[in-house]
C-alpha cells in the first residue's frame, strides 16, 4: 500500500472550497488557510462589497479566491447560488459551514424572533448549504469534505447565549447525521469546536475586563485563541489525511474543556 508523504497528505491543490461567512473573523482565516494549502476558495457573505474586499486581500497574496454573495438562511438563494457556481464550473469539494451570529440575552427576556434568527443562521443554514453541496458531491462520485463550525457551547452552556448554545449543540449532531448518511459516498463531515477566539463577534467580551479575566482564568492556556490557530485542523479535515475520520468534533480550545 502506498502512503503519501505528509505534505501530499495535506495538499489541497486542485480542490475547491466554499467557506460561508468568510468576509472576516474565523471564516476569513480559514479561507486564507485553505487557499494557502492549495485550494481555490469561494468566499461567501451577504454583502458584495465586503466579499470583494476579502477576495482582493487573498488575491493580493497570490491566492485563488472567488466571491459568492448569498444569504445562507434563504433556501431559494442557496439553491440559486449553487446553480450559479455550476454554471461557472466551480464544483465544491470542501464546504466549511462557518457563518454564524451571536445574540446575548437572558432567556426570560428573549423574543422568539431572536431565538429563530440565531438557530436559522448557526444551524439550519449548515443543513441548507450542506444539502446543496452533498447533492453535487454524491452525483459527481468523487467524495467530499464538510467542516461545520461548532463551539465550546456544542458541549456546555453559558448563561445568556441559549439559542447559540442550542444551535452549536445541533452542529455537533448534524455532523454525525451527515456522516451517517453520506459516508458511503466518501464524504467526511466533521466539526471544529473553537474555544474563545479573538474575533469581531467577541469584541464586547474581549473588552469586558471581567469576561477577559474569566477566559484567561478558566483556560489552561491562559489566553484567547487567534483565528489562524484553527487553520491546521481545518486543513487536516479538508484533506486526504482525514479520509477515515467522520462525524467527529475537534475542539481547538487551548485545553478549556479538559479542566473544571
Ligand atoms: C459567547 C461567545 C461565543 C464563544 C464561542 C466559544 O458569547 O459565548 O460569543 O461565541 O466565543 O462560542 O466557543
Amino acid at each position: 500500500m502506498q502512503t503519501a508523504s505528509s505534505p501530499a497528505l495535506f495538499d489541497l491543490t486542485g480542490k475547491t472550497a466554499l467557506v460561508t461567512g468568510a468576509t472576516r473573523g474565523i471564516g476569513l482565516a480559514l479561507a486564507r488557510g485553505l487557499a494557502g494549502a492549495g485550494a481555490r476558495v469561494i468566499l461567501n457573505g451577504r454583502q458584495p462589497e465586503a466579499i470583494d474586499t476579502a477576495v482582493a486581500t487573498l488575491r493580493a497574496d497570490g491566492l485563488q479566491a472567488f466571491g459568492a454573495a448569498f444569504d445562507v438562511t434563504d433556501e431559494a438563494a442557496v439553491a440559486q447560488a449553487f446553480a450559479a457556481l455550476d454554471r461557472q464550473g466551480l464544483t465544491v469539494d470542501i464546504l466549511v459551514n462557518n457563518a454564524g451570529i451571536q445574540h446575548r440575552q437572558p432567556m426570560v427576556e428573549l423574543a422568539l424572533a431572536d431565538w429563530q434568527r440565531v438557530i436559522d443562521t448557526n444551524l439550519t443554514a449548515a443543513f441548507l448549504v450542506g444539502r446543496e453541496a452533498a447533492r453535487r458531491m454524491i452525483e459527481r462520485g468523487r467524495g467530499g469534505k464538510i467542516i461545520n463550525i461548532g463551539s465550546l457551547t456544542s458541549e456546555a452552556a453559558r448563561a445568556t447565549v441559549a439559542p447559540y448554545t442550542v444551535a452549536k449543540g445541533g452542529i455537533k449532531l448534524l455532523s454525525k447525521a451527515m456522516a451517517a448518511e453520506w459516508a458511503r459516498h466518501d464524504i467526511q463531515a466533521n466539526a471544529i469546536g473553537p474555544g474563545y477566539i479573538l474575533t469581531e463577534m467577541n469584541t464586547a467580551l474581549v473588552n469586558n475586563p471581567d469576561f477577559d479575566a474569566w477566559v484567561k482564568a478558566s483556560n489552561p492556556a491562559q489566553r484567547w485563541g487567534r483565528p489562524e490557530e484553527l487553520v491546521g485542523t481545518a486543513v487536516y479535515l479538508a484533506s486526504s489525511a482525514s479520509n477515515y475520520v467522520n462525524g467527529q468534533i475537534i475542539y481547538v480550545d487551548g485545553g478549556w474543556l479538559s479542566v473544571l
